[in-house]
């Protein structure tokens, strides 16, 4: 794979990095989000290195786009693995109050340190940190119950620092998503663009679509077939009527409307990362 070609230029990295680092150093807790439909390719495989004696909890939003059987094997396995973690959907506010005693619990050592060493009422603070559009803006919002952050369905919508009073005890920190590359995993940058977390015109729209029809017809029989009455794209484009010049299927607008559907969940509740063993 690469790098380069997905924006994983070295200074990006670097720079990355740094103000990651940097804003560590600020925060008792990490609160790291991660998109349900691709719960591997969208963590930071760096946090761990970086975090060593933060407080984390890991919340998967866009739980509604994804495969809930899928979503509930991960839970599974990252539960077993000690991890504190939650699925939402980060738009509503149904999961604020597990939410708050998640981040209760993960604090609780550091509250109690500081309880004696007699530094008592001071707020907590969390950075939420993950991937372009993952919803860290929008979570944010929801725990607060009011428009505190900006929005907005494509990556880099929050361009620097911003903190957040939620309450006397807890202080939140919405930064802008970063990405991160994963050189095991030739297929992470295609997934990561395919839900919307990499700029749409840094990888091929062929090559998205083209991993997504196989992906589909390998993992979820019968999507196309249901959808759209055909599963390659010239099929689809046929069905869709979406003809070019001489009646030729437009590929291009065939292309352009099935990611766009996969996208908003008009595909229905779809995981492009497997849960069990080999993730490709
Ligand atoms: N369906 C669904 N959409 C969501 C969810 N969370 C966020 N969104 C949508 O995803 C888009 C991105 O949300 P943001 O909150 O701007 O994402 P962000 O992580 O702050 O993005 P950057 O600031 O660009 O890094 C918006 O259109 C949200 O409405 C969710 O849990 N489910
Ligand atoms: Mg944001």
């Amino acid at each position: 794979m690469q790098a380069e070609n997905y924006g994983w230029y070295p200074g990006h990295m670097t720079k990355a990095r740094r103000m990651m680092e940097e804003n560590l150093k600020l925060v008792d807790l990490i609160i790291e989000l991660c998109d349900a439909r691709i719960p591997l390719s969208s963590m930071n495989p760096d946090i761990d290195a970086l975090a060593t004696g933060k407080a984390r909890i890991l919340l998967f939003t866009k739980a509604d786009l994804a495969d809930d059987k899928a979503t509930a094997a991960f839970m599974k396995r990252f539960e077993e693995q000690g991890t504190l973690c939650l699925t939402m959907d980060a738009r509503t506010k149904a999961k604020n109050k597990e939410v708050l005693s998640l981040v209760k619990k993960a604090c609780s050592e550091r509250i109690e340190r500081n309880r004696r060493r007699g530094i008592i009422g001071r707020p907590m603070r969390a950075m939420v940190a993950g991937i372009p559009n993952v919803g860290k803006s929008t979570f944010i919002n929801s725990i607060m119950g009011r428009s505190a952050a900006k929005t907005g369905n494509k990556p880099g919508v929050t361009r620097g620092r911003q903190w957040v009073r939620l309450s006397a005890d807890l202080e939140l920190m919405d930064t802008p998503g970063i990405t991160w590359p994963k050189f095991d995993d030739p297929d992470t940058a295609i997934r990561l663009a395919l839900v919307g977390s990499i700029k749409e015109d840094i990888i091929h729209r062929q090559e998205l679509c083209d991993y997504l029809l196989t992906f589909l017809r390998t993992h979820y029989e019968g999507t196309l077939a249901a959808k759209y009455g055909a599963e390659d794209i010239e099929g689809i484009a046929r069905s869709k009527h979406l003809l070019a010049a001489g009646a030729e299927p437009d590929t291009e607008r065939a292309q352009r409307l099935v990611l766009d559907d996969f996208k908003n969940g008009r595909l229905g509740r779809i995981t492009l990362d497997l849960p069990l063993g080999d993730n490709r």
